[in-house]
């Protein structure tokens, strides 16, 4: 699938001290074993409405992740995917009478335009879950061979043939210190697992499950679902966590640096990828799994399904400065979980107009301490809000010198927020 057009990133002097990010399998902050050429997996968007904050702000994380590699001096591939075939994405399609690829097509359309406009780096590669049906069979099958997953027969009106993923003799399969079992990358207790798997997407209840939190790797086809050949698995579309491994595995190195997303993926979809993957190659799939914190409007997390959003294309639609909407944004650290407010974003207006206008007495000599400083703060563990503080702080100076600005300074400062902040002066 085509990806969008990311703008070019200045180039900065100097260098980007080691980077260290927060890993939610190993519960601290570690030091990025990169080499270099990073890697990096973010989990995509399912496309049956619109971009709001939530969606924005941990894509705006992971882009920060890829701004400060690029900026220490590496090539980064990254890979995101689009969940253009699940049920949430029927269900709307059927609630609101419109063909579930028309509603997919719309919606990533739109995504598209919101990720160019708060200047988040595109993917290398964009990658659909329909384009990628021809991997899932054989891997699922792969599975099926390995004795790691297994057919459930029909009951209750439910046809013979759905395939789900044994959790517990894949967790069993190596005893090699990085192989997968339930637990490696969220550290849950087993009731935890059991309360977020109904919460979100697993079908814990399904009679003929050998366990509850087994999850699904084929949807065998329904009358009035869309469905591809399955091979020997029979005709139907595929579970949700497969879906992420096969297209991390076929289009990153194994393992690759960075798995991204937000907190509500850390169990079940980046546990059950993890498992997944070893249980497909035998090596884990990511050297470190990190989490955006959700976003919320008042006090709740803002989804699509409550209905509560802030969308992205409704601000730039008011004529809202897209470069306002990611510094609010960045107010947060991407690990927090906060809300959106009106106040949030008159604060991040006022913030931006004041860089502005502190470019113009760019004191000499001023902007490669600041530049130091923002690398600093981004270095360990993406810091943005100290960063933004940095910016915020030699504004004020510049302002109340409030003499002719050196040029060399001014354009290296402009630069440094574009490239390091992705934000746009
Ligand atoms: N297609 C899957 C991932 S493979 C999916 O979760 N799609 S999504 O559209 O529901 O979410 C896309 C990304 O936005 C995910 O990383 C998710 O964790 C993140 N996200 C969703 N809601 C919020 C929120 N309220 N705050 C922060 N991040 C959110
Ligand atoms: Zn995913």
């Amino acid at each position: 699938m085509k990806s969008w057009t990311s703008r070019p990133v200045p180039t900065l002097p100097g260098s980007m001290p080691a980077i260290r990010l927060f890993d939610t399998a190993a519960g601290r902050e570690t030091a990025l074993d990169a080499g270099p050429s990073p890697s990096m997996y973010v989990c995509g968007i399912t496309p049956y409405d619109a971009t709001h904050m939530g969606h924005a702000a941990s894509y705006v994380a992971f882009d920060l992740l890829n701004r400060v590699w690029r900026d220490a001096g590496h090539r980064v591939a990254y890979v995101q995917n689009v969940t253009d075939v699940d049920d949430p994405l029927l269900e709307r399609a059927t609630a609101t009478g419109v063909d579930w690829r028309d509603l997919a097509a719309s919606q990533i359309e739109l995504f598209q335009t919101d990720m160019e406009a708060l200047n988040v780096l595109a993917p290398d590669r964009y990658v659909g879950a329909v384009e990628s049906i021809a991997l899932i069979v054989p891997a699922v099958e792969k599975l099926v061979a390995l004795g790691l997953a297994y057919t459930v027969q029909g009951s209750n009106g439910e046809p013979d043939g759905d395939v789900y993923y044994d959790v517990e003799a894949a967790g069993k399969q190596s005893v090699a210190p990085d192989a997968w079992t339930l637990g490696a990358i969220s550290g849950l207790a087993e009731s935890e697992m059991l309360e977020l798997f109904a919460e979100r997407g697993g079908d814990p209840g399904r009679a003929g499950k050998r366990q509850a939190l087994d999850p699904l790797l084929w949807r065998v086809a329904r009358e009035g679902e869309p469905h591809w050949p399955g091979a020997s698995l029979g005709a139907g579309r595929p579970g949700w966590h497969i879906e992420c491994t096969v297209i991390a595995q076929q289009y990153l190195p194994a393992p690759f640096t960075v798995q991204g997303g937000g907190s509500d993926l850390v169990f079940p979809h980046h546990e059950m990828g993890a498992g997944h993957a070893y249980s497909l190659a035998g090596v884990p799939l990511a050297r470190h799994y990190a989490h955006a914190g959700m976003v919320g409007l008042d006090g709740e997390k803002m989804s699509k399904s409550k209905g509560n959003l802030v969308l992205v294309s409704r601000l730039r639609a008011a004529g809202e400065d897209p470069a306002a909407i990611r510094l609010a944004i960045l107010a947060h650290h991407y690990r927090s979980d906060w809300s959106w407010t009106d106040e949030g974003f008159a604060a991040a207006k006022a913030e931006i107009s004041l860089w502005r206008q502190a470019l113009g007495h760019a004191p000499e000599g001023s902007a490669a301490p600041l530049v130091a400083r923002m690398r600093d703060a981004l270095a360990a563990d993406l810091n943005a809000p100290a960063a933004v503080a940095a910016v915020s702080q030699w504004a004020q100076q510049a302002m109340s010198d409030g003499g002719p600005a050196s040029l060399t300074d001014q354009a290296l400062v402009s630069d440094a927020v574009d490239a390091l902040l992705g934000v746009v002066l």
